[in-house]
């Protein structure tokens, strides 16, 4: 019998419970108890890890008491539930994020403060889990707060990676990367789910036969079984007594694996054969938009997918009954085509597995999934070429061809003659190698498809889906992305926090972040002014500090501008046009050592695919025009430049707080969304950015006057690249574009070696594909207009506070509450504290 979520016994919360009470002695006797009981240490032996444990547990058992209860509400009144399905979670520090979600963030550290603990050096202590890239999972991440926040019922699901994204470190300005342990000293955050466990099966073939009624039955019989076994993390909602489940599936060897069955006598062949199973879930793959296409990732996107359908099952037969009301209890939200073969699995499950004909299979299929483009790149749309299919996942290949000839007859019947129609939607790409367009599975399987920005959605129908969108437009539909308050304002910024607090209303914006429009009449208050000014050089000189002892950069956060790109680095984003920025700037410095120059830091972070050679050349860029240009007494005392190691969410929440400047200078069209821009918007900074992804509704919310634009229009590249872009004439037509670039390659950054960055250069110049030398003259410019406008602190203040007091949108509350109504069909569960 499958087991129960959660015992049903619920300890009366009385508020001086050691394990619930929220006053700040029951909070100093759990802490006692937690260390002495769960770490076995008295204070003073205990490490700084035990002292973090103590106070993970402490807060962990607060969580619980609100986690059953959910658990049996959402159970009892069989709530509609939605599961979001992402091969990534990029969820950062849990600690700081559950006080305030918990609402004891002052009592816990005022608590802390009488058992004279560091309540700083706790919360640093924590290893983050890096489940994911960037944006994609960081989104997946942001969701799930705000899900719990808004009380929509809700499991994520994915994978419970050993190795999450690498640690970066910076060797003489090159990218290193080191495995990231994050496991190693244990994760108070989970619990193990022995019995929740499921056979996911790889390899074989398939049998098929009649049944006694005649009808078709397939068999697959599979030459590899690997288990997944589920660890569960509770999602706690801010300020609500709603606690959803993020449950990710680890690979193990199966318990029946034994040596008869598979391995008869073969001692050796059954460890490796354990080995190979547990590999499936031991490391994040590290590529952001382009796809890696190896054989673990299908099998790891396979692995999670098939557990997390099962598992459904499972529930929806414990708790409502008959299989045929599947997507009355559930929706699936597939975060990119990672789970696309969800779609494959599902139909498997209900015809072989639950006896199911394939209509009445397909009809629930198609109104249970719904799907998330999260690029327009064609690179990055994800392929598996049809023979690896056919070896890993035989009967899913049967399935989706037999999608595939239900579906291109539809066409055939509504376009008809248009073969070349039917061979641009087909699940199936001809051209070359035969390969399987995951993109249109996941299209075709679904209830509705979108884009992640404006923009992006509206480029989806024109482009990569135009076919599916004519075919049917009513499908598509628009999501802009948002990033949670939570932590993005408040874990991170405090001080910030705390003075929107006393303009808009104790916490009733960190619920409702429209509430920051009561900012707005205050914009010119120079008392307001003054106190915002005090809390982002606050924040500067705190990230100022941090980067002197990481790395031994030296900022002064009194007199410079703090210009920030913080991003995956890649061409797309276009690094090096910032980088052309800053030695245009210091030529200029050089040539008139008097200039009268707003002092500016420029400050990157980022990592790079391990296998993209631009986008590591670009990091050694970086720290070796910092190198020049940081030892130079001449300059440095109006421009440093800071490369900070190994940006991830910690990291990250350093950053935002302290940005007077944002950089979002995507070539137009290249960026889906993006949300470090939002990140940075809602701390207060100004963006400095082109027409795409995201920055185009931040713009059209803060007002273009307090935005700084430039670059060519999504459309105007189009046209370009249509005629035929000859970057070559930019770099012979500007003498000072020419100039920036041949200093890059003059020896002047790489200690003589005029090699180093040819390749970057000469990319550059024959081909750039992302339009650098285009946009440059009108970044330029921009960026001359930001430093004028830096230099009237009044205006510049006005500015950053409308842009804080405009940003409500761009909560992923707003984004949940959009897909719940308008894509989902799900309403809140409240639940009580
Ligand atoms: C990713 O992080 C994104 C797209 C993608 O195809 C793969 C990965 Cl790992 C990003 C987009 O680049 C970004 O613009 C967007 O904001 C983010 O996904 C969330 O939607």
């Amino acid at each position: 019998a499958p087991e129960t979520e959660a015992p049903t016994e619920v300890p009366a919360a009385t508020p001086e419970h050691t394990r619930t009470g929220m006053s700040k002695a029951s909070l100093k006797q759990a802490y006692i108890d937690n260390l002495f009981y769960i770490q076995g240490r008295f204070r003073e032996v205990a490490t700084p890890h035990d002292l973090y444990m103590a106070a993970a547990f402490t807060v962990r058992d607060r969580m619980l008491d609100r986690w059953v209860k959910s658990a049996q509400v959402y159970k009892t009144s069989h709530a509609r539930t939605v599961c979001y399905l992402s091969a990534e979670y990029l969820l950062g520090p849990h600690l700081a994020n559950n006080l305030v979600n918990l609402g004891i963030s002052e009592v816990a550290r005022r608590a802390g403060e009488e058992l004279d603990l560091d309540f700083e050096a706790i919360l640093e202590e924590e290893e983050e889990p890096g489940l994911g890239n960037g944006g994609l999972g960081r989104l997946a991440a942001c969701y799930m707060d705000s899900l719990a926040t808004v009380q929509i019922p809700a499991i994520g699901y994915g994978i419970r990676y050993e190795f999450g994204i690498f640690d970066q470190d910076i060797q003489n300005g090159w990218q290193v990367e080191r495995s990231d342990t994050w496991l190693r000293n244990g994760n108070p955050w989970e619990i193990p789910r022995p019995k929740i466990s499921f056979p996911v099966r790889y390899g074989g073939h398939t049998e098929h036969s009649r049944d006694q009624a005649g009808r078709s039955r397939v068999r697959w019989v599979a030459d590899m079984v690997v288990s997944g076994v589920a660890f569960d993390t509770p999602v706690l909602g801010y300020g609500v007594g709603n606690v959803n489940l993020l449950r990710l599936w680890k690979a193990e060897a199966p318990e029946s694996f034994d040596f008869q069955v598979f391995n008869v006598g073969d001692y050796y062949g059954a460890v490796h054969a354990k080995i190979e199973a547990e590999t499936i879930s031991k490391v994040l793959y590290p590529n952001d938009e382009p796809e890696a296409g190896k054989e673990l990732r299908l099998k790891q996107q396979y692995f999670f997918v098939s557990c997390s359908i099962q598992d459904m099952i499972r529930l929806h037969l414990n708790t409502v009954g008959p299989l045929e009301t599947f997507h009355e209890k559930f929706v699936a939200q597939l975060n990119d085509t990672h789970p696309a073969i969800a779609v494959a699995e599902l139909m498997r499950l209900l015809m072989d597995d639950h006896a199911m004909p394939w209509d009445a299979a397909w009809d629930i299929t198609r109104n249970t999934f719904c799907y998330t483009n999260h690029t327009l790149l064609p690179e990055a749309l994800e392929t598996w070429s049809v023979a690896l299919f056919e070896r890993l996942l035989p009967r899913h290949l049967e399935i989706i061809y037999e999608i595939n000839r239900r579906f291109l007859d539809t066409v055939r019947v509504r376009y008809l003659g248009d073969e070349a129609r039917v061979a641009r939607m087909s699940l199936i790409d001809e051209t070359g190698g035969r390969r399987i367009r995951m993109a249109h599975l996941a299209v075709v399987g679904s209830r509705a498809v979108n884009g992640v920005a404006a923009l992006h959605s509206e480029l989806i129908k024109t482009t990569i889906l135009k076919d599916f969108y004519e075919m049917s437009p009513e499908r598509f539909h628009n999501v802009t992305n948002g990033v949670t308050p939570r932590r993005f304002i408040v874990v991170s910024n405090p001080r910030l926090a705390e003075l929107i607090t006393e303009f808009c209303g104790h916490d009733r914006w960190i619920r409702d972040l429209d509430c920051l429009r009561d900012l707005e009449e205050h914009a010119e208050d120079p008392a307001l002014q003054a106190r915002w000014r005090e809390v982002k050089t606050a924040a500067k000189q705190d990230l100022a500090l941090w980067l002197s002892q990481h790395g031994g950069v030296v900022l002064d956060p009194q007199t410079m501008m703090f210009d920030i790109q913080a991003k995956r680095m890649h061409e797309y984003k276009r690094q090096h046009l910032n980088v052309l920025h800053i030695i245009r700037v210091y030529q200029r410095l050089k040539q008139n050592p008097n200039l009268g120059m707003v002092p500016r830091a420029f400050i990157f972070g980022g990592k790079a695919a391990p296998g993209y050679y631009m986008a590591k050349l670009m990091i050694k860029l970086i720290n070796s025009v910092a190198e020049v240009i940081n030892n130079d007494p001449q300059v440095n005392g109006f421009i440093r430049v800071a490369f900070m190691a190994d940006f991830n969410v910690k990291n990250g929440q350093r950053l935002y707080p302290a940005a007077d400047l944002s950089e979002q200078i995507s070539l137009a069209g290249k960026e889906a969304s993006g949300t470090g821009n939002m990140k940075f918007s809602m701390n207060g900074a100004l963006t400095v950015g082109t027409l795409d992804g995201a920055n185009i509704e931040i713009r059209d919310e803060v007002g273009a006057e307090n935005f700084f634009l430039f670059g060519m229009t999504a459309e105007e590249v189009r046209r370009k690249q249509a005629e035929g872009y000859r970057p070559w004439d930019y770099y012979h037509g500007d003498d000072e574009l020419r100039s920036d670039i041949d200093l890059v390659t003059s020896g002047l950054f790489s200690h003589g070696d005029t090699n180093l960055f040819r390749p970057l250069a000469d990319h550059l110049i024959n081909q750039d594909p992302f339009m650098v030398l285009a946009d440059y003259r009108a970044y330029l410019n921009c960026q001359d207009r930001i430093s004028e406008v830096y230099d009237r602190p009044a205006e510049w203040d006005r500015m950053s506070i409308l842009n804080v007091a405009r940003m409500g949108k761009f909560s992923s509350d707003r984004s949940i509450r959009d897909y719940a109504e308008r894509i989902w069909g799900i309403e809140p569960k409240p639940i009580g504290i």
